[in-house]
């Protein structure tokens, strides 16, 4: 049986409610060895869950002042429980980018809506430029019919100046991968403050996809998780 559209845009209606898209999918290949749907058995076709700019930022900030404890990880907790709830109404098993092993989110990604790296290794969207991220995915046992997705020029290719690369203090990224010790370094350290409030300055450079930019405060939250600050 195939997933119709009809019932992917209803997953995508209820995702809404949370400010969470779609971010495309697939099917996996007959000879791949996909992870389990919610039977065990491998996973037919995957959906991927995720945000354009900070969509979700104001439903998990209601959530986060709901809660009685302090939450460890809250971004991934609050992701789990909205998506967990889309799975089990959907008959999906939804796993996270958190999740260990790691799965191949951006692998998927590339797949699903034929991205392509930019110089920091975030995907570029034609749209979003590099203000996107991954919340899920949901697993499923049948094939689905995934949103339709169209070409689009890998806007990387166009950019000439290149301001990604010339922005960070500490050359973090050099086209040789991420020196993820000497940003860390920086970050945490007296001269780290721009980095700290107001987020990745490489990241920042890029001209693309500026209406979707993070804010200050929400760039501030994911620089605090990835620094341990
Ligand atoms: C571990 C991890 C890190 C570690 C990396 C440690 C290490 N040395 O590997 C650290 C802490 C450094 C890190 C940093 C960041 N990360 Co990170 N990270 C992950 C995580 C959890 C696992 C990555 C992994 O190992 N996957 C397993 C492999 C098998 O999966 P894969 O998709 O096949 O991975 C391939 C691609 O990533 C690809 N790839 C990656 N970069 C490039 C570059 C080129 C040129 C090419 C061709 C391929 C390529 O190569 C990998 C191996 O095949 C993923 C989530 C996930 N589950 O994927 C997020 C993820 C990759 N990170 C993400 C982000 C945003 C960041 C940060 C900006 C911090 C932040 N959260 O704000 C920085 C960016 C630094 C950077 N340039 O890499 C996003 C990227 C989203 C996007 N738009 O592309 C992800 C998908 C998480 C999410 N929730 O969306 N991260």
């Amino acid at each position: 049986m195939t997933f119709s559209r009809d019932r992917v845009e209803e997953i995508a209606s209820t995702l809404a409610a949370n400010g969470l898209i779609l971010r495309g999918g697939f099917s996996f290949g007959a000879d791949e060895v996909a992870p389990a749907a919610g039977s065990g058995a491998p996973a037919k076709s995957v959906l991927l869950v995720g945000q354009a700019g900070a969509a979700p930022w104001p439903y998990f900030q209601r959530w986060l002042g709901q809660q009685v404890e302090p939450t460890a990880n809250p971004l991934d907790t609050w992701s789990r429980e909205v998506i967990g709830q889309v799975a089990q109404a959907f008959g999906a098993r939804a796993v996270s980018p958190s999740d260990r092993p790691y799965l191949p989110f951006q692998h998927w990604a590339m797949r699903a809506e034929r991205l392509k790296p930019s110089p920091l290794g975030i995907l570029m969207h034609p749209t979003y430029g590099l203000w996107h991220a991954y919340r899920g995915a949901l697993l499923f046992e049948n094939e689905i019919s995934p949103p339709e997705v169209h070409e689009a020029i890998h806007l990387c290719d166009i950019c000439v100046e290149k301001p990604c690369l010339k922005s960070c203090p500490v050359d973090a990224y050099s086209g040789q991968g991420f020196a993820h010790e000497a940003c860390l370094g920086h970050v945490r350290g007296p001269r780290g403050e721009p980095c700290r409030s107001g987020g990745c300055l490489d990241r920042n450079a890029c001209p693309f996809g500026t209406d979707y930019r993070y804010p200050p405060e929400v760039q501030a939250f994911h620089m605090a998780a990835f620094a341990k600050l």
